[in-house]
């Protein structure tokens, strides 16, 4: 057990103390020992072996026993005495949106509603808005929030379906009578969140890789079971299809399964136009439906397919019937970004805010992946929950890294951090820092992270006025989403993108997989006015580099090319690039 878990400990026993109505500042102790331990710049261990646990500031003599016994024996017996006496009904109304400890409590102490079911029917009832401090808007919140979750907890986030998928699908790879073998479905098309797996493959013996698939690790339970199709639960609840044709009906098979919906049913009238039949078994000489070979218009991929429907080949991410059909009707499409075309990520964060790693300990690891750059770009002032730094500490940051950098030249790696910060938008729409400190940084990122609830109009006029700062590079994550369990805030998103284009702002696909925010649909707009992107991995650990792959996967949801994205160019055009929208007439 680590710090960082023991501190997930913590939060979850303070979030139970509340439910229960203790006193406050009991739960209090222990948000603040879980800050205590997340800030601790060295690892536990030495803390324990030396002995001075005591004298970190927020973890008392009670909390210290409590961090041994968790050490000692993983568990911890007050902890799980106090989830035992909780109702888990309770626990699980902390994920609607809009509830809190306190309301839950008053809420379970007032209607005696103990599950979420209950307390679905106590709105319907109406008995929620008669309750002091509810009201009627509030239930109607609660209810929609009930919804909301009902229908988060059946999808997942791609980054967690590409979890599961990879292994199967590697393990499916090296089962000798498996000839081809290809997720479909949503996954493949890299939709940021999805419903189920899909998986193909291809084989002479169709009922030997089922058998074997359904003896896969990861497996909950079998659903389903046939000849040539299986359902498995995988753990985590996500839900695993499998299917298995034949390699001659492979190409077809890939490319119905791999859908969209939308976009198939494009593809099967232009077919019936050309007199042909198209269904998951094959494109048939035919004018309903059939599956006689006889009738089979041969082909070996997907590339043949289109090409006998007088099309140059989609790639699975643009198919979503939305224009890209005619598109490539008209010729070749445009190579999309790859994520090996990216260079290094432009919006990331260290112990100096946020963040897991010291911008030495980023330096070293970055530069071993092969990337070009990096910038550090820890949070304003204005985000003190997340630990955001004054002007002196950015200013020493500032220095920490150029001697980073210096040591980098010396040592002849080509491999450098970009100094930085992400500044907050204030309510009122200024920024968290003025521009003489801004002037200093590599790279500005302008962010929200506070008043999400206002309205469309005056969160717009906050990221417009962001863009009118000529030290403001790029707009951070846009809306504020986070995928299945934050409702982006209201923006108007072609207003912002307008005034991007207008004044040489880039904007950033953020790649955190809750994030994936601007989102792929605006991207065509945002193209169409030469607004630039920047794939950011927004990483506070060093596994987040790897959201850069993630990242790429959603631009090309948005059609963008290399050309379309900032940080694919090396390091010394970065930098000329990054000082284009200083050099402007200051205004
Ligand atoms: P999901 O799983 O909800 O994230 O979305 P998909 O797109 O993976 O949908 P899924 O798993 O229900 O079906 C996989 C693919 O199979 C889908 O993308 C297209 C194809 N498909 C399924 N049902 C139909 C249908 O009724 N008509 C057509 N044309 N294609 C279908
Ligand atoms: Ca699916
Ligand atoms: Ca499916
Ligand atoms: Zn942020």
């Amino acid at each position: 057990m680590d710090k960082d878990q023991i501190g997930e400990i913590f939060i979850k026993i303070a979030t139970l103390l509340e439910l229960k109505g203790e006193n406050p500042f009991k739960s209090r102790a222990y948000h603040n020992a879980a800050r205590a331990l997340e800030t601790l710049n060295e690892p536990l261990d030495n803390v324990i072996s030396e002995n001075h646990l005591g004298q970190i500031k927020g973890i008392g003599e009670s909390l210290q026993k409590k961090i041994a016994e968790l050490l000692t024996t993983g568990k911890l017996a007050y902890y799980e005495e106090l989830k035992a006496s909780t109702p888990p009904g309770l626990v699980a109304m902390l994920d609607i949106p809009g509830l809190g400890p306190k309301k839950i409590k008053a809420l379970h102490d007032e209607l005696g509603v103990e599950t979420v079911e209950q307390l679905e029917q106590a709105c319907k009832d109406g008995k929620v808005a008669g309750l002091t401090g509810f009201g009627e808007k509030t239930q109607t919140n609660i209810l929609e929030g009930i919804h909301r979750r009902r229908d988060y907890a059946s999808r997942h986030l791609i980054s967690e379906a590409l979890a599961i998928a990879e292994p199967l699908l590697e393990s499916l790879r090296s089962h000798p009578d498996v000839i081809r073998c290809s997720t479909a479905g949503s996954l493949r098309r890299h939709r940021e969140v999805i419903g189920d797996i899909d998986l193909l493959a291809s084989s002479k013996k169709a009922a030997d890789v089922i058998e074997f698939f359904a003896g896969q690790s990861g497996i909950l339970n079998v659903i389903a079971k046939g000849e040539t199709k299986a359902s498995a639960l995988m753990k985590g609840g996500i839900q695993s299809d499998l299917r298995v044709v034949s390699d001659a009906e492979f190409p077809f098979a890939l490319q119905y399964f791999t859908g969209s919906k939308e976009h198939n049913i494009v593809m099967r009238q232009r077919a019936i136009e050309r007199g042909l039949w198209l269904n998951e078994y094959g494109l048939f000489r035919s004018r309903s439906e059939t599956r006689d070979p006889k009738l089979l218009v041969r082909c070996q991929t997907e590339e043949e397919i289109f090409e006998k429907l007088g099309l140059h080949y989609i790639p699975p991410e643009m198919r979503e019937d939305l224009g890209e059909i005619p598109l490539a009707e008209e010729g070749p499409l445009a190579r999309l970004v790859e994520w090996t075309d990216l260079k290094g990520s432009l919006h990331n964060h260290s112990t100096w805010s946020d963040g897991h790693q010291s911008p030495k300990e980023i330096a070293e690891s970055m530069r071993e992946l092969g990337l070009a750059y990096w910038a550090i770009t820890d949070h304003s002032k204005a985000s003190f929950q997340a630990n955001g730094l004054d002007a002196a500490r950015v200013r020493q940051q500032l220095r920490e890294i150029k001697e980073i950098n210096t040591r980098l030249a010396k040592e002849g790696s080509d491999f450098r951090l970009l100094t930085g910060t992400e500044v907050d938008i204030l309510t009122d729409g200024r920024l968290d820092f003025p521009d003489d400190l801004l002037a200093e940084l590599d790279v500005v990122i302008a962010s929200i992270h506070q008043s999400f609830s206002q309205s469309e109009a005056e969160t717009t006029k906050r990221l417009v006025g962001a863009t009118q700062n000529r030290y403001v590079h790029m707009l951070g994550h846009l809306t504020g989403r986070l995928l299945l369990e934050r409702e982006p805030y209201k923006v108007d998103h072609r207003a912002v993108i307008d005034a991007c284009a207008e004044t040489g702002t880039w904007i950033e696909l953020n790649a955190f997989p809750m994030r994936f925010d601007m989102d792929w649909r605006l991207w065509p707009y945002a193209k169409s006015k030469g607004v630039k992107c920047v794939i950011n991995c927004d990483a506070h650990r060093f596994e987040h580099a790897g959201f850069l792959r993630l990242g790429a996967g959603i631009a090309r949801k948005g059609w963008l090319t290399k050309e379309d994205v900032v940080n694919t160019l090396p390091f010394e055009k970065l930098v000329k690039e990054l000082k284009k929208k200083r050099a402007r007439t200051a205004g």
